[in-house]
């Protein structure tokens, strides 16, 4: 067989998913409901009425899925901890059986020869912190903290990565900023500060894993930064990318990598918030030594000054409800996505996974990368052979693996790379209508079905190897 490019022997690869996308098991073994379970009651957000009560079920069946995994030949698996299984009430006491459901599949895991990576958030706020107001309340990072110790205590021994918050642009811009996700909230002031208090959380979650789990713990953050390119080289339009750079990006990377934020997004924002929430410390706090940054990518961005447009004035930014994701940007504009785009209506742009990482590798010299998620949905079906062909999902995995191998050629120092997702599963607002995984879900059975993608990664982890 001919190979067309071969990674770093000590190259990861691995899948990724998330608690409240697959677990199920939503009542079970103590867990109390989460924002999620609250924002999936609501009729009208979530395409088919659905929610994750049972989801993939693999809070049950987690020793198949492990099995698939082992066929599939992947070194790592990420998953995250479902906060309300741990800390089910207010103020604790740490949840045993919540905790045990982890411990077993920890264990499971390294009996797979599979590295578990773990995220301790991926969206699942418990509920009753919700209703104290959630992440734009300061309090919610210190109960992130205690959390994050009570679970780095419990499997800190066997965990081979801590990943603290996951996509904190979500939380808090799709969260709080513009309603699309839990808890629904459509307010920029809120937004900004969920911003700071999920920056705050993940500094004190650190030190928190630190101190139960020891120095030597491999501490991270995943990012899913915004690659935005200008849509044309006028200064206007290169000044408006590079503003929607420091709010999707620099707010997380400044903070938690240089220990202050961009100087320049407090001006962008003026009318919408004071930033008075950052407290003396805090950028101390935030900024902590990290092992690596995870970074998820699936489309890049490219935004313009919208001609004639002025900024809002506090009064009329409060009032004119206006919600896109990033506060103080209304008076630019993105681009539609163009080519043939993929069944979430995103467009493939393999380049801005390369560029993107060339750019932080040049930003942050020294700091390992790692892919923890790309990947892309399509409306899949079971052939009559029974299995799934899905050559659009091929087509897009080959091209952004070609993508981190040419970033590697150019020096970035990636570490590895994480597809998403293992198999279907919940996907947020879109529920079970759009499917993302190596392997397709039968919501009916809960049988796993090879897609033609995941024998195409099985060769790639398998040999290290691209296919020819
Ligand atoms: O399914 C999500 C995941 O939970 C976070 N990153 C993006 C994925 C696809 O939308």
């Amino acid at each position: 067989m001919t190979t067309t490019r071969t990674f770093p022997p000590d190259f990861i690869w691995g899948t990724a998913t998330a608690s409240y996308q697959v677990e199920g098991a939503g009542r079970e073994d103590g867990r109390t409901p989460d924002i999620w379970d609250t924002f999936c009651a609501v009729p009208g957000n979530i395409a088919d009425g659905s929610n994750g009560s049972v989801a993939c079920d693999q809070y049950h069946r987690y020793p198949g899925d492990i099995a698939l995994m082992r066929e599939l030949g992947v070194g790592a698996y990420r998953f995250s901890v479902a906060w309300p299984r741990i800390v089910p009430a207010a103020g604790g006491p740490a949840n045993p059986r919540g905790l045990a459901y982890y411990d077993r599949l920890v264990d499971a895991l390294l009996e797979a020869g599979i590295r578990p990576v773990v995220t301790l958030y991926h969206w699942d706020l418990p509920q009753y912190l919700q209703d104290k107001g959630g992440w734009p309340q300061r309090d919610t990072a210190f109960r992130f903290a205690d959390y994050a110790g009570i679970v780095a205590g419990a499997l800190g021994d066997r965990v081979d990565t801590w990943t603290t918050l996951n996509e904190p642009w979500c939380v808090a811009y799709l969260g709080y900023g513009c309603g699309a996700h839990a808890p629904g909230h459509k307010s920029h002031p809120e937004a900004l500060a969920a911003v700071h208090h999920l920056n705050l959380a993940h500094g004190l979650g650190v030190q928190a894993i630190r101190a139960a789990a020891g120095e030597k713990a491999k501490t991270s953050i995943t990012l899913n930064l915004s690659m935005t390119y200008p849509a044309t080289d006028q200064a206007e339009d290169v000044a408006a990318a590079e503003q929607v750079w420091r709010i999707a990006n620099g707010v997380w990377l400044e903070p938690e990598l240089e220990g202050h934020y961009p100087e320049q997004v407090f001006a962008d924002t003026a009318h919408v918030s004071d930033w008075s929430f950052i407290r003396d410390g805090d950028p101390a706090d935030i900024c902590q030594p990290l092992s690596n940054l995870g970074i998820n990518y699936y489309s890049p961005n490219w935004v313009r000054r919208i001609p004639g447009a002025v900024t809002p004035t506090a009064a009329e930014a409060g009032a004119n409800g206006w919600v896109g994701p990033h506060p103080g940007t209304e008076t630019i504009e993105s681009l539609p996505p163009d080519g043939e785009l993929t069944a979430m209506g995103w467009s493939q742009h393999p380049e801005g996974l390369r560029d993107l990482l060339v750019r932080v590798a040049e930003a942050y010299p020294g700091l390992d990368l790692v892919v923890t998620e790309n990947g892309s949905a399509w409306d899949d079906t079971v052939a009559p052979d029974g299995l799934v062909h899905d050559p659009q999902r091929v087509a897009y995995l080959a091209a952004h693996i070609e993508a981190i191998g040419q970033a590697l050629d150019a020096g970035v120092p990636l570490k590895g790379y994480f597809a998403w997702s293992l198999l279907d599963n919940f996907e947020w607002a879109c529920g079970y209508t759009k499917r993302f995984g190596l392997f397709y879900t039968d919501y009916a059975t809960q049988n796993r079905i090879w897609k033609d993608t995941a024998r195409w990664y099985q060769q790639l982890v398998t040999t290290n190897a691209v296919p020819a």
